[in-house]
């Protein structure tokens, strides 16, 4: 039987109360290219497989494989850096941890093994026994292990695959390295009986607060508060600016153990705390407490959150009703050096402080969910964020294990984040082709993320393919469901001549704001010669300059339909599409900083006009 995992949220606010403990560190691993750790040459379960964890007792003990003396690999982080062996490794790795505990679990108490993320699928074993099963290379996920972890020496086994698979989100090809392993971190997480599995709150487009709950009893989801056992509890809902100068407090009934979100505070009690704005972040403190009847506290999640309003009107976007143009640069989830998968606090600010360098507004965090650091970053700086569903090219749009797969993955996303004042946008697709099939899933995804957050927009970065013809009108038929229409083009690089892109004039059929979501060309950090030498610096900064004259004169402000940009990309990546000797070597060049954080001329030429449009 498949047991399924579930989700967990307000993790930092576990770690500050002290209900978490880091399993992160060093861990043992197998590499395992056959599965044979989990299915015998019957094609059966393997009883001896790796997940038992087994030392031999007796000398004459057969088994075939050893924790305790295989390779070490850090958690968090991709196994692909860390052993020359697993640089292009697709398959499984086994992951294995001990600890102890040194006492019982305390009554009245449960227990969750959380993950931050895992590339792709894994399977979670606790002393020998499978717990849960878990799909997607980017999302939380946690397994409820209360009764399991009593005094004494366990051990968890992680089997981690990443092989690219046809039903898989993202499928065969991607333009970036296929990082494998557990690559955030993983943490016992100790709550009381009853708690709150997902608390947030937000603002809405018309300046009320909105806010949900999600209460967890042993009893199981979605249930009645009488049939949960949680009859005459409620949660007090406390929000305060840091001055303490506004303060609203709420109570409300605990209806049982499926989510309840509705309206938190009017427009006009909303009003007394200051907002968040770009550039300008506040933040103030919000506490919800599970109350028992009696009205003690059974559980408590502590927050920061910013208020702020986004809604679209016609081809602008605007953030506390002031229109704002999107300024910004797409970056992808590697490190700030070294080709590595990015996690964790460090990484998260010195990436976001080269946006901030760049005199950015905007962060396309794209292909997918990023660590959870890089969205409490973005809120911290006041930065505009793009959350992104890893929903890209290839997908196979008519496999029903796909749409479940890119649900799932969907309320991942949303939820983790929905309390982010930054995230504006949630993006389900990069670059997918039209169809009824890719249609029909991603108005499927659309909705849920409609259902999850009703208050933010929704996006997805389109395909095109223009010529040299100046008018390019996007008539791609998911702009019909979209808030903002993110546009991928490659003027002066895949697409057109360079001379062209002045000249070139963009409008779509749904009177929108688009965003380009890409725009760039390639260049090798210290490649330096004239403007018509591929891969040069110089070339690099021709083809921005020609882009942001043409873009210049169709802001949205001034009646066009171009609302922003996040050009393609902050940093050179990792990707195996990208071969060619001495130039690329397996990295992407069109960042605008190469792989170890050096500047290219564009980065200028984007900072200078970035910084004109701040004055
Ligand atoms: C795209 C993709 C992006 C690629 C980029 C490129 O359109 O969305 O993932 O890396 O082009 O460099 O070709």
């Amino acid at each position: 039987m498949e047991r399924t995992t579930t989700l967990l949220t307000n993790l930092s606010s576990r770690r500050a109360a002290g209900q978490a403990r880091s399993l992160d560190g060093t861990w043992r691993g197998i590499i395992d290219p056959y599965d044979s750790g989990y299915i015998d040459i019957m094609g059966e379960r393997n009883k001896r497989g790796y997940y038992r964890d087994f030392a031999p007792r007796h000398p004459a003990d057969r088994v075939e494989y050893d924790f305790d003396t295989s390779l070490e690999l850090e958690v968090p982080g991709d196994w692909n850096t860390q052993h020359p062996e697993l640089h292009y490794y697709e398959g499984t790795v086994w992951y294995r941890r001990t600890f102890e505990c040194d006492a019982d679990e305390p009554e009245g108490t449960r227990s969750f093994l959380s993950f931050g993320a895992a590339n792709h699928t894994t399977r979670v074993f606790l002393d020998g026994e499978e717990l849960a099963r878990h799909e997607g290379g980017f999302g939380p996920f946690a397994v409820e292990a209360t009764g399991r972890l009593a005094s004494g020496h366990h051990s968890l086994v992680v089997m981690v695959n990443n092989r690219r698979e046809p039903d898989r989100i993202p499928a065969m090809r991607t333009d970036w390295w296929n990082f494998g392993g557990i690559t955030r971190s993983v943490e016992i997480i100790t709550v009381p009986t009853n708690f709150l599995r997902d608390a947030w709150l937000t603002m809405n487009a018309d300046g009320s607060v909105h806010g949900g709950l999600t209460t967890d009893a042993p009893s199981g989801p979605n249930l009645r508060a009488e049939e949960a056992g949680l009859a005459g509890m409620s949660i007090r809902i406390e929000l305060s600016s840091e001055s303490g100068e506004a303060r609203e407090e709420l109570t409300v009934p605990v209806l049982g153990t499926a989510p309840q979100f509705g309206q938190l505070l009017t427009t006009a009690a909303a009003d007394a705390f200051a907002r968040w704005q770009p550039g300008a972040p506040v933040l103030h403190n919000v506490s919800f407490s599970l109350l028992s009847p009696n009205g003690d506290e059974v559980d408590r999640i502590d927050d920061q959150v910013g208020l702020r309003t986004v809604r679209v009107d016609g081809t602008q976007i605007f953030v506390n009703d002031e229109p704002v143009f999107l300024h910004g640069i797409a970056l992808h989830g590697e490190g700030p050096t070294g080709g590595k998968r990015a996690h964790g606090d460090a990484d998260a600010k010195e990436l976001l402080q080269w946006a901030v360098d760049l005199g950015a507004n905007f962060v396309r965090l794209s292909h997918y969910q990023h660590d959870e650091a890089m969205v409490r970053e973005t809120d911290r700086l006041g930065l505009l964020a793009w959350g992104e569903l890893p929903v890209y090219w290839g997908i196979d749009f008519g496999i029903a294990n796909v749409l479940a797969n890119g649900l799932a993955q969907t309320e991942e996303l949303v939820v983790r984040d929905r309390s982010r004042a930054s995230l504006i946008l949630w993006s389900v697709a990069n670059e997918t082709l039209p169809g009824p099939e890719r249609e029909a899933f991603l108005t499927g995804l659309i909705s849920r993320v409609r259902e999850l957050d009703p208050t933010r927009l929704v996006t997805a970065a389109l395909l095109t393919i223009p010529s040299n013809d100046p008018e390019v009108h996007v008539t791609d038929p998911l702009g019909e469901f979209v808030d903002v229409i993110g546009i991928n083009q490659y003027l002066g690089w895949y697409y057109g001549d360079r001379a062209s892109i002045r000249e070139t004039n963009w409008s779509s059929d749904f009177n929108k704001p688009i965003v380009f979501t890409e725009l760039g060309a390639g260049a090798k950090f210290g490649n330096h010669g004239n403007e018509n030498e591929i891969w040069t610096e110089e070339f690099q900064a021709a083809v921005y300059r020609e882009q942001i004259a043409m873009i210049e004169r169709q802001m949205s402000a001034d009646g066009g339909h171009v609302a922003g940009l996040s050009p393609w990309i902050l940093k050179d990546f990792r990707t195996p599409m990208r071969v060619l000797p001495g130039i690329q070597d397996g990295y992407n060049r069109k960042g605008l900083v190469s792989e170890e954080g050096e500047r290219k001329l564009a980065f200028d030429v984007l900072r200078d006009w970035y910084q004109s449009l701040s004055d």
